[in-house]
């Protein structure tokens, strides 16, 4: 396949970008933290990561990958951290990165390689990936909370989690998907954010709405107790260098 071949090269070449997108408190506008979401330009085009991981997971290069977004964000929150402006930075990672025997040694390593405090760390799996083997996952996230690193489940609503794992996984955060907000003002999509957004109070954990594109999304979402939000109402995903400027530009 072409394409794999012509990933494999950009991986070689160094030509892969960690770009982030802010999420904030919906109440203050402040960023608490960012989403590293990795970027593929190929002749000038980009090639959307859900075209290029999938491709990446099925090639086995996603480890190699994995590896270096998160040593990369581990390096740009460094850099955050020396200009005064931390954040948390989310990291999304794959079955197969997070099932690497040597997986939380090299959590340890970017970490402590770039001074970066546990807690301004957060991981991001999807409910499939919990699901995919929920006691090997469920074993590794304790392994994960020992760190001090945060836990956020992604995608939350789109999968087949069972509500009996949730209350057993070490999690700080739910992620409603996108595909939830964007149907918020249809009332059965509402009550199911409603019902997610009392869960995570239940659970004392963290929300962060995906999505969010419009006043009335953020108006509903904040009427329901939802705390925090990400989407294009607030901002793209942005090259790092843009980030900076972004931080500064609010602080
Ligand atoms: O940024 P965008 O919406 O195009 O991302 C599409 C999908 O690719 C998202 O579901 C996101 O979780 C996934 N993705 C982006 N960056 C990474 C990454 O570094 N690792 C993994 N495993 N998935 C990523
Ligand atoms: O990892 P996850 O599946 O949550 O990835 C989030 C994806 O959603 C990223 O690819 C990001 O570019 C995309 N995204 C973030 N905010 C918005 C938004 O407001 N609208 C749309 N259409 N996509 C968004
Ligand atoms: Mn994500
Ligand atoms: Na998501």
């Amino acid at each position: 396949l072409d394409i794999i071949r012509r990933l494999r090269q950009a991986v070689t070449n160094n030509a892969l970008q960690v770009w982030y997108q802010p999420q904030l408190d919906l109440a203050s506008g402040r960023t608490i933290g960012v989403e590293a979401l990795l970027r593929w330009q190929d002749n000038g085009n980009f090639i959307s990561p859900a075209v290029f991981i999938p491709l990446a997971e099925y090639s086995g290069m996603i480890t190699e990958i994995g590896h270096w977004v998160l040593r990369q964000a581990c390096a740009d929150l460094s850099e955050l951290t020396a200009l005064q402006m931390p954040v948390r930075v989310a990291v999304n990672i794959s079955m197969q990165q997070f099932r690497q025997d040597d997986f939380l040694q090299q959590v340890t390593t970017a970490l402590a390689e770039n001074r970066i405090a546990p807690a301004n760390f957060e991981l991001e799996i999807t409910e499939s990936v919990v699901m995919d083997d929920p006691t090997v996952v469920i074993g590794l996230l304790e392994q994960v909370r020992q760190l001090g690193v945060q836990v956020a489940i992604d995608d939350f609503g789109t999968g087949y989690s069972s509500l009996s794992y949730l209350k057993q996984l070490p999690l700080n955060t739910i992620k409603i998907d996108r595909a939830f907000v964007m149907d918020i003002e249809k009332e059965e999509v509402a009550s199911i954010i409603d019902m997610v957004i009392g869960l995570a109070e239940r659970l004392n954990l963290t929300v962060v709405a995906e999505g969010i594109e419009t006043d009335q999304q953020k108006k509903l979402l904040t009427e329901m107790g939802c705390h925090c939000g990400q989407g294009y109402l607030f901002a793209k995903p942005m090259p790092f260098a843009d980030l900076k400027k972004f931080l500064n530009a609010f602080r």
